[in-house]
């Protein structure tokens, strides 16, 4: 007992010490003090144009802006398929410059820069699809800065096909899939039907209806012209941890239903992905 009122005694002794050498620093405070004592400050806080503006940063920090994601060859520019991938001899996929003007994809594409890329479900662009059925095209490795809270994925298509329009059996189609650790995301297919209904962050401009192709043009069938896709998911938290920082890819095809009769196109152009920080 003794030992202990002696300790409370000490301990009472020392946070008197304490607060002895807290009171004992006022050069501290008078320093604080000093800026706020200036003028400008003061009255500058109290316009009201002032108080508004203090507002409008404190809502920014909540607004979070999408980045765009560093793409090696986003666009084809490097007028080659590097960074792209693609099974060498069981596909048709070729880069196809601006100049000379391409016979089946004027007036719109290329859409952006001076290529594409183009792929057939035969031999077309003097490649040879998979089964003479099937060209695959896919992305390097995409990664991120950070968890993406939200993928923003844009591009340019063009689809032609030389079967008629809403062909059961043969509906030749184009498709754009996400794919990434936690599965694969379909993003929108085009075919003899026209294209996936927008909706559930998929956006399709630029469709009206499947025309002619062009005369110049050796696929004899329709086309649906240039279509900007875009495609927005956002990420649940379960996918944020297995997506993390990536890799992702992104995956076009074309492929031929039914038999490998009646050769199907499709060019693209112009990706672009955007991440959003989770908020
Ligand atoms: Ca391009
Ligand atoms: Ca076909």
């Amino acid at each position: 007992m003794k030992s202990r009122a002696s300790m409370f005694t000490l301990l009472m002794a020392v946070g008197g010490l304490v607060s002895t050498s807290a009171t004992a620093a006022p050069p501290a405070p008078a320093a604080e003090l000093r800026p706020a004592a200036a003028p400008a400050a003061p009255s500058a806080a109290f316009r009201p144009g002032a108080v508004a503006s203090s507002k409008e940063t404190r809502r920014k920090p909540t607004e979070v802006l999408p980045s765009v994601v560093d793409f090696l060859n986003a666009s084809f520019e490097t007028g080659t398929l590097v960074n792209w991938q693609f099974d060498e001899g069981s596909a048709d996929v070729v880069v196809v410059p601006k100049n000379p003007p391409d016979a089946c994809t004027q007036p719109d594409m290329p859409s952006d820069g001076n290529f594409m890329a183009c792929m057939s479900t035969g031999n077309f662009y003097g490649g040879a699809a998979n089964g003479g059925v099937r060209t695959d095209l896919t992305s390097g490795p995409i990664e991120f800065e950070f968890k993406p809270g939200n993928i923003k994925i844009s591009f340019d298509v063009d689809f032609q096909s030389e079967e008629s329009p809403t062909s059961i059996g043969h509906n030749d189609a184009f498709e754009a899939r996400l794919v990434t650790a936690a599965g694969t995301f379909p993003i929108v297919q085009i075919d003899t039907f026209g294209r996936t209904e927008p909706g559930r962050g998929l956006k399709v401009e630029g469709f009206e209806e499947l025309a002619g192709t062009l005369p110049g043009c050796a696929i004899k069938g329709f086309r649906t012209g240039m279509l900007r896709v875009t495609w927005s998911k956002p990420f649940s938290s379960v996918m944020r941890t297995l997506i993390a920082r990536g890799p992702v890819f992104v995956e076009f095809s074309v492929t031929n239903q039914g038999d490998d009769q009646k050769t199907s196109i499709a060019c693209v152009d112009n990706i672009v992905i955007k991440v959003t920080k989770p908020e």
